[in-house]
């Protein structure tokens, strides 16, 4: 059989996650239309019988602004490395620019083998394809471009079959049950913040970090989960929580629905704000929060 690694790499929002979800067949990692939604690198683990492919979800590529986000670059950066393949994905819709060849010029000029997924074909004018194919291959690109939308489950098992084919054969490296490196606890606080990227604008998501300080699952049944929405601002805080705190409770409701789904059981949820000013900047929190600045794939 076949099997690897395969890091997904691309530029934030490209729609990484979204494809690495349906080609695994679970929601192995959160999504929204927000960029740079995924902050750790996270495995989502594809199984058949005759290949197994392990899917390395990265955070997106970014402009750095904050240390967080440049982390966030090296997670990307570094789990492009030790890999039998990568899986650049590129959004199609968004149009191909020459910093966009420029980059997937970058990543395929490497000892990786990388295949290209152009995503998010349902949203374009399909004749806008072969001209940015050829706009690729004209600029020396030379590993196979495949279009493809996650959302509509276009062409998606191509690409599977593609990608399958180009790892090396040997034998399952993770055991056939498991679909995620991640714990239930890990995927509770990035439930919780898909809803607040989905809920609120500009930088309040973006400087949010979800700390679950109780994950507990009772005689009767029910989870008991406590956790902290950590945001950089007094001004974010009464934004989160709203008048009367009806912000909160709609976004911790639509969490807690999340929640039980994804546990198979209820969820008896608290929820605090809290601020710490400016922890994107500062390594030690950020640690705290399970965003380790030095940790390397
Ligand atoms: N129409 C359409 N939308 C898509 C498709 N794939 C992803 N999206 C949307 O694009 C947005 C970004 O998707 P994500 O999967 O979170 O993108 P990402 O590359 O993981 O983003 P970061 O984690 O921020 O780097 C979401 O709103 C998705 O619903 C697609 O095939 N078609
Ligand atoms: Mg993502």
């Amino acid at each position: 059989m076949h099997s690897g690694y395969v890091a997904v790499i691309g530029r934030a929002n490209a729609g990484k996650s979204t494809l690495i979800n349906v080609l695994v067949g679970e929601k192995v990692t959160i999504v929204s239309p927000k960029p740079q939604t995924t902050r750790n690198a996270i495995l989502g683990v594809l199984t058949k019988e005759e290949y197994q492919i392990v899917f390395v979800d990265t955070p997106g590529l970014y402009r750095a602004k904050t240390a967080l986000s440049a982390a966030m670059n090296k997670t990307a950066l570094s789990a492009a490395r030790d890999v039998d393949l990568v899986l650049f994905v590129h959004d199609g819709h968004a149009g191909l620019k020459d910093e966009d060849v420029e980059l997937i010029k970058r990543y395929s000029s490497g000892d990786i083998p990388v295949l290209i997924a152009y995503t998010k074909i349902d949203i374009m004018p399909r004749e806008n394809i072969p001209g940015d194919i050829k706009k690729l291959y004209e600029a020396g690109v030379e590993c196979d471009v495949f279009p493809v939308s996650a959302r509509k489950g276009i062409n998606v098992k191509r690409l599977e079959e593609a990608i399958a084919a180009a790892l090396p054969e040997g034998e399952r490296v993770i055991s056939d049950d498991i679909v995620s490196d991640k714990s239930e606890k890990f995927m509770i606080a990035e439930i919780m913040r898909e809803k607040i990227l989905l809920k609120y604008d500009k930088e309040i998501p973006h400087g949010v970090a979800v700390v679950v300080n109780t994950f507990k699952k009772q005689e009767n049944g029910v989870y008991d989960i406590n956790l902290d929405v950590v945001c950089e601002k007094p001004n974010h805080k009464a934004i989160i929580i709203g008048k009367q705190g009806s912000a909160l409770k709609q976004v911790s409701s639509f969490a807690r629905g999340d929640m039980e789904k994804f546990l198979g059981a209820k969820v008896f949820l608290t929820v605090y704000v809290k601020v710490k000013e400016g922890w994107r900047d500062r390594p030690d929190l950020m640690r705290d929060y399970g965003y380790d600045t030095k940790k390397e794939l």
